[in-house]
């Protein structure tokens, strides 16, 4: 039964449920470094506060009873005006409870504050009703993915409004707070998918405002996020091509027309090339191929034996990527695709 209201309630919104398994009733499972201090904390207040509720009640409700009026007029005893020792106890034993759980919450609390120095850096951006995350290589994503057993800083910033980044399965939370940053870390202990949430009421769609939370195994994230950041997934491999010849051949090749430290790739494409000492080749995917992995193997009349190669540097799919790029520069701009 108490698993069952939880559970439908993940599968309407195919995110994990607030408690999966390994939780309780009350809390989700302990899954980053901080949780079982939090929780220790939490339920020693808890248990004092119980302790107390049930003793003050029941010792009223007894009182009540006790000295309550029995005859119609009767008057109050005397009583003695005071004990000391009972005095000093429910003084002593009440200030001995608080100056323990100020001392657990304050080292709780600096741990909380304090990102070990060797974190890795993931940027959060809350705007009505989305968070956003930026991973070291760039890569914007709406889920949070970190490898398990590595400390990470949360970065928080906020597009409209104030949010507030929780993640109850982690045990912590912090605001996202328009035009500053805000910083939380964690360290992930448990494999598996959480839950975040934003806890700030920030507008109508404010209980949509949540994000899937993935914790991997070693070395799966690292895959995760080369995979998601693929670019082929998101541009055409001419797009994907161009992007490539700019970062990585620009600074010997030119686009426009004119000759550099290599030629030109304008129009390249299905022309022919002179080539030192050899016959002239027509420039096609496998010459192309060749002048990026073996550059030396045929040098353009007119040219040094300059280039690098780029074996091991480039991917298959990558050297189609340019090949594709260095196509669209032999066509008219008319037959360029848009
Ligand atoms: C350090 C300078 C340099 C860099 C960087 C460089 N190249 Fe070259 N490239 C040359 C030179 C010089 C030649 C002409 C001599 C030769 O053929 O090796 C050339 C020739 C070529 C040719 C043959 C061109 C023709 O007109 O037949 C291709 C294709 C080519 N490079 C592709 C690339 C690509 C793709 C990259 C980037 C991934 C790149 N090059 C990076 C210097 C460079
Ligand atoms: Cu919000």
């Amino acid at each position: 039964m108490n698993a069952l209201l939880p559970n439908l309630l993940a599968q309407a919104t195919s995110l994990p449920s607030i408690a999966p398994e390994g939780g309780s009733a009350w809390m989700p499972p302990q899954a980053s470094g901080h949780a079982a201090e939090v929780d220790a904390v939490f339920y020693f207040i808890y248990w004092v506060s119980v302790f107390f509720f049930v003793l003050i009640v029941a010792l009223m409700v007894y009182f009540v009873l006790r000295y309550r009026r029995r005859v119609e007029g009767e008057l109050p005893r005397l009583h003695s005006s005071h004990s000391l020792a009972l005095e000093v106890t429910w003084t002593i034993i009440p200030l001995i409870l608080v100056i323990v759980m100020f001392y657990v919450g304050f080292r709780g609390f600096m741990d909380l504050a304090n990102p070990p120095g060797q974190a890795m850096d993931i940027y959060v951006t809350g705007q009505k009703w989305l968070w956003t995350f930026k991973y070291p290589n760039g890569h914007d994503d709406t889920e949070l993915h970190v490898p398990i057993d590595t400390p990470v800083r949360l970065i928080l910033a906020s597009n409209d409004v104030i949010h507030s980044f929780y993640i109850p399965a982690f045990r912590i939370k912090k605001d996202a707070v328009p035009g500053r940053y805000n910083k939380m870390w964690f360290r992930p202990t448990r494999t598996g998918e959480y839950l975040a949430l934003c806890s700030e009421f920030c507008g109508t769609q404010h209980s949509d405002m949540r994000a899937r939370v993935v914790v991997h195994e070693p070395g799966l994230y690292e895959k995760w996020l080369t995979d998601v950041s693929d670019p082929f997934k998101t541009h055409t491999p001419a797009e994907v091509g161009a992007l490539l010849v700019s970062r990585r051949c620009s600074g010997c090749h030119t686009v426009d027309g004119r000759a550099h430290v290599g030629p030109t790739f304008r129009g390249i494409f299905g022309h022919e090339v002179g080539i030192k000492g050899q016959p002239s080749v027509i420039v096609d995917e496998n010459y192309i191929r060749e002048s990026i992995l073996t550059p030396s193997a045929k040098i353009v009349a007119g040219f040094e034996n300059v280039m690098p190669t780029f074996k091991g540097q480039l991917k298959d799919q990558e050297i189609t990527a340019i090949i594709e790029y260095l196509k669209t520069l032999s066509k008219s701009p008319e037959e360029r695709s848009p």
